[in-house]
């Protein structure tokens, strides 16, 4: 067991679970959008990924920042983003969260602490770095986090944003998502090891190593630790194994296409966010399957409304096309 389940304890606990699934449900209904052609462009699903956005968000503080890549909606989500905007976007009304000119991709909501979402891989990395360095100069006791894939070690602007983070002291935390492939092409054929911490370590920050990033309580517990020593100005980076479930994007499975196998599939099935987290609550009483029918339900409601509030939106005026994009 790594965090008490004392009274302190037992609502986050069910808050943990209440974020993970309606990151997944609200994903299942993009699935369904998608097939049915309301997404005009491609979906990055984070099914079977939830508990590293979760578990890192509820190590942090509202003021603390973060930025995200194209596989973004449960980063948004468990920052505090709001639904309704987030359907918007992404079907590209004038209400989305970026007035539609952003979209799944791009999802982001300064006023909740996430500051940019990028698909180009690796190019939010050094915006988390310019944040943190800005919050040291200016005496602010926030930190910046940088979530990514493991796809965006091979760029030099990851290692560039590391060393600049180290030796400048910015309070600027790594999170590498390490889904083990960038789109078909498994870690191996790409870099030396399947594992990412060792290399980063030569590096000079603190570096925390999660063989299970599906347990929400085994990265809650080495964010916390992650964070506190972020915020003293000591950089650190975080690689929290997982699986994605779905397709690289698209709504549906991949396992057809051969470049890994369903068994695989399985082993990381087993250990998904869900089952992990419910085997805790049998062991402590605490959540019953009453209790999560209940958030089921409220979470369907809110998704409901949010897609009635996306459906009925106006789209964004032409004139509007080229303002707040630049220049
Ligand atoms: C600089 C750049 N090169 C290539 C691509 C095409 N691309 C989109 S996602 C992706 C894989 C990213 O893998 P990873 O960083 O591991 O994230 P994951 O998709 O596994 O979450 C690639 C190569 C891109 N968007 N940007
Ligand atoms: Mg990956």
């Amino acid at each position: 067991m790594v965090l008490n389940p004392d009274s302190e304890n037992l609502g986050l606990f069910q808050k943990l679970y209440y974020d993970m699934l309606r990151i997944r449900l609200v994903e299942e209904k993009l699935a369904d959008w998608y097939t049915s052609g309301l997404i005009k462009a491609p979906v990055h699903l984070s099914i079977g990924q939830e508990a590293v956005a979760v578990g890192v968000m509820a190590a942090l503080s509202p003021e603390d920042k973060i930025v995200s890549t194209h596989r973004c909606h449960g980063h948004y989500l468990a920052k505090g983003g709001d639904l309704k905007k987030m359907m918007a976007e992404i079907l590209g009304k004038a209400t989305g969260c970026c007035r539609g000119k952003g979209g799944t991709m791009h999802l982001f909501d300064d006023s909740v602490g996430h500051v940019i979402s990028a698909p180009l891989v690796g190019a939010s990395i050094p915006f988390a770095v310019g944040i943190a360095m800005a919050s040291k100069m200016k005496g602010e006791n926030k930190i910046a986090v940088a979530f990514f894939g493991d796809g965006a070690v091979e760029e030099g602007v990851f290692w560039e944003s590391v060393n600049f983070a180290s030796v400048f002291k910015l309070p600027v935390l790594f999170v590498c998502e390490n889904n083990l492939y960038a789109t078909h092409s498994p870690i191996l054929r790409r870099q030396p090891y399947e594992e990412i911490v060792s290399r980063v370590k030569s590096h000079n920050v603190r570096t925390f190593y999660i063989n299970n990033g599906n347990d929400v309580l085994m990265v809650l517990k080495a964010a916390r630790e992650a964070v506190s020593e972020t915020r003293k100005f000591k950089p650190c980076f975080i690689e929290a194994c997982t699986y994605r479930l779905r397709e690289h994007w698209g709504p549906g499975e991949d396992w057809h296409l051969g470049y890994r196998t369903r068994e695989e599939g399985d082993e990381w099935l087993a250990k998904c966010p869900f089952k992990q987290l419910r085997k805790f609550f049998d062991k402590i009483g605490n959540l019953s399957e009453l209790d999560i029918d209940d958030m089921e339900d409220m979470i369907k409601k809110e998704i409901d409304e949010a897609v009635k509030f996306a459906l009925e939106s106006p789209a964004p005026l032409e004139s509007e096309l080229l303002s707040e994009v630049g220049g």
